[in-house]
């Protein structure tokens, strides 16, 4: 039996090199995209677009969406709300389609459209998420959002975490080296993910904004059973 692939890129800028060869991309920005995300979709939002520019957020609010939009950490002004996962909580937007735009995640999101497959993974939904690709059987991409195009911890470690849960059943393999060296970041940082982040740079930035509830969130692994899945540019709960 021919194992499946996974394997891991670390930055949107570095898409390119691994497109078109996967099934399945996961796209993570743990700190906070991805697990705002998983956080709407599980409350039961009915689907989030994506959008990467300010001004088609702006498009969307004009028309009656609700929108989220974040930029350096921070709510831009004149948006509904921005990237924390407790704002997606609330009972209100049950059944609403709302729009969401980040500095990272959701143009990671947009690059990985190509894909056959994009869902959406964070520490909080990771166990019911791989439990899904390795029924799947299919080839898997990790998409780390990075930070403006560069690497950044909290991704990669999550990312180590599905290769290592995949290859764990003996049904996948990694070739490329940046998969290797995020399994050895996960195995590292696994029993601490707060304490091993403490001088990454993004939780750095976002303690400065007092961000403190949001990080303790994101980094608290298996809070939900969900995958969220992009749908004719939408992302919605997929059933299974
Ligand atoms: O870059 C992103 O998409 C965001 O997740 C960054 S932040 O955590 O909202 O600052």
């Amino acid at each position: 039996m021919q194992k499946k692939l996974i394997e891991v890129c670390y930055t949107p800028a570095d898409y390119e090199y691994f497109k078109g060869r996967f099934d399945i991309v996961v796209v993570i920005d743990v700190l906070r995209a991805t697990s705002a995300i998983c956080s709407a979709i599980h409350n039961g939002v009915n689907s989030v677009i994506p959008v990467s520019a300010i001004e088609e957020a702006k498009k969307y609010q004009e028309k009656g969406y609700l929108v989220g939009a974040e930029r350096q950490g921070e709510i831009v002004e004149g948006f509904d709300f921005g990237n924390s996962p407790y704002s997606y909580m609330k009972p209100e937007l049950k059944g609403k389609d709302i729009v969401l735009s980040t500095t990272n995640g959701t143009r990671a999101i947009n690059i990985a459209k190509d894909a056959p497959t994009v869902v959406i993974g964070a520490l909080t939904n990771i166990d019911y998420l791989c439990d899904w690709l390795i029924l799947q059987d299919k080839n898997v991409l990790c998409l780390a959002s990075g930070w403006k195009d560069k690497f950044n911890l909290e991704d990669t470690i999550c990312a180590g975490a599905i290769a290592e849960s995949l290859i764990k059943t003996g049904k996948f393999t990694s070739n490329e080296d940046s998969s290797v060296a995020a399994k050895y970041l996960f195995l590292a940082a696994k029993d601490n993910y707060f304490g091993f982040l403490k001088a990454s740079s993004h939780r750095r930035r976002l303690k400065k904004l007092n961000l403190n509830e949001d990080i303790k969130f994101c980094l608290t692994p298996n809070q939900m059973d969900v995958i969220p899945i992009l749908r004719n540019d939408r992302i919605e709960k997929l059933d299974f």
